[in-house]
């Protein structure tokens, strides 16, 4: 998984300074009342960082594991991240984000095809869960920035 570590290093290198250029008060400002601002995309990030170092490590263990899926707006909502200081949102973005790249990069080969089922839907390969990973971050960074640099493979197929 050298390559995906490898892209998921260069994603975080061209977003960080794009993340810190960007104002508190922009980085709090919602493009639409029913949508995330980038606070909160940031925060979902987050969520989504912990939730899968959660899937890559527990499904290294075992062959086929059930885990379960999380309410992700309320996951935003119920941590407060519009009121959360926006510097610190990033560091912990960025740092949480360099240990998964290390993480993937140092995974067991053989464990990438163990299987993950998240709420009872099809099963999904290890090898699989840790690229999508990468592409889903890169889907809700484009939010962000619609000018790139990111480019996303599946950018039509997450909502949220
Ligand atoms: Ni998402």
């Amino acid at each position: 998984m050298t390559k995906t570590a490898n892209h998921l290093l260069a994603v975080l290198t061209a977003a960080e300074p794009l993340l810190r250029q960007l104002s508190p008060a922009l980085a709090q400002q919602k493009p639409r009342p029913d949508k995330w601002s980038p606070k909160e995309i940031i925060g979902h990030l987050i969520d989504s960082a912990c939730n899968n170092q959660q899937k890559f490590v527990r499904t290294m263990a075992t062959p086929k594991l059930e885990f379960p899926g999380y309410a992700q707006d309320f996951w935003v909502s119920a941590q407060h991240y519009q009121e959360a200081e926006w510097s610190t949102l990033v560091d912990l973005w960025i740092a949480y984000n360099r240990h998964l790249a290390h993480v993937i990069r140092h995974v067991d080969p053989a464990t990438l095809q163990h299987a993950i089922l998240i709420q009872g839907a099809v099963p999904f390969t290890l090898g699989f869960i840790m690229a999508d990973y990468v592409e889903h971050l890169k889907h809700h960074l484009l939010q962000i920035f619609p000018e790139g640099p990111f480019e996303s493979k599946f950018a039509n197929v997450y909502n949220a």
